[in-house]
């Protein structure tokens, strides 16, 4: 096991040719907007009701913040969805840090699990759970940087130019 190389493109998640990826879920693993709405309308109902199922077995109370747990990815193009759950920065208190690092790191164990070489990540917390765009790609880059795996391209899809070139400063 190594680190895996980092690589950025700007664009949607729902359109990586990749092994897995990752979801900017909720605890609920029922859907919602940004990327976990992208995933689940490209990715169609298989998707979902395996997330359904999930809840039934193992997260009646919902995945928690900081974990991660795969499903089919349905019609994307990819083998597998890794749902996980980011925290929510309040502007009065900023957010958990360890939190939004834990994402990639579970989300990375669990692609190694799978046996995933190739794995996607949106930046996670910067949408709806208002995390500045500038300290989540310090701490996604960061963690993936430090984290040992067997996946060989970990590829940061950012959406727009001010996501692409947070992410971009903290690669030099
Ligand atoms: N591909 C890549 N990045 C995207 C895409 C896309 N298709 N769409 C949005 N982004 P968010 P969060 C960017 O809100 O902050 C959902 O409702 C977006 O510009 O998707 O972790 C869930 O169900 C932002 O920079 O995730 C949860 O309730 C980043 O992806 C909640 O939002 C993350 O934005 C999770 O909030």
């Amino acid at each position: 096991m190594t680190t895996a190389p980092l690589t950025l493109v700007r664009g949607s998640i729902t359109d990586q040719s990749v092994d897995a990826i990752v979801n900017a879920a909720n605890s609920s693993l029922l859907g919602g907007g940004g990327v976990d709405g992208a995933i689940h309308r490209n990715g169609g109902p298989e998707i979902l009701a395996e997330c359904r199922a999930l809840r039934a077995a193992r997260y009646g109370r919902g995945l928690p913040t900081g974990q991660a747990v795969a499903t089919t990815a349905g019609r994307l193009d990819a083998r597998w969805v890794i749902h996980t759950v980011g925290p929510v920065y309040e502007v009065s208190t900023g957010g958990d840090h360890t939190l939004l690092a834990s994402c990639y790191r579970e989300s990375l164990r669990v692609a190694d699990e799978l046996g995933a070489r190739t794995v996607a990540f949106p930046a996670i917390s910067t949408g709806a759970y208002g995390w500045p765009m500038e300290d989540a790609a310090r701490i996604a880059v960061e963690t993936v940087r430090n984290t040992e795996t067997a996946v060989t391209e970990v590829r940061f899809v950012l959406f727009d130019e001010r996501a692409y070139a947070a992410f971009a400063g903290q690669l030099h």
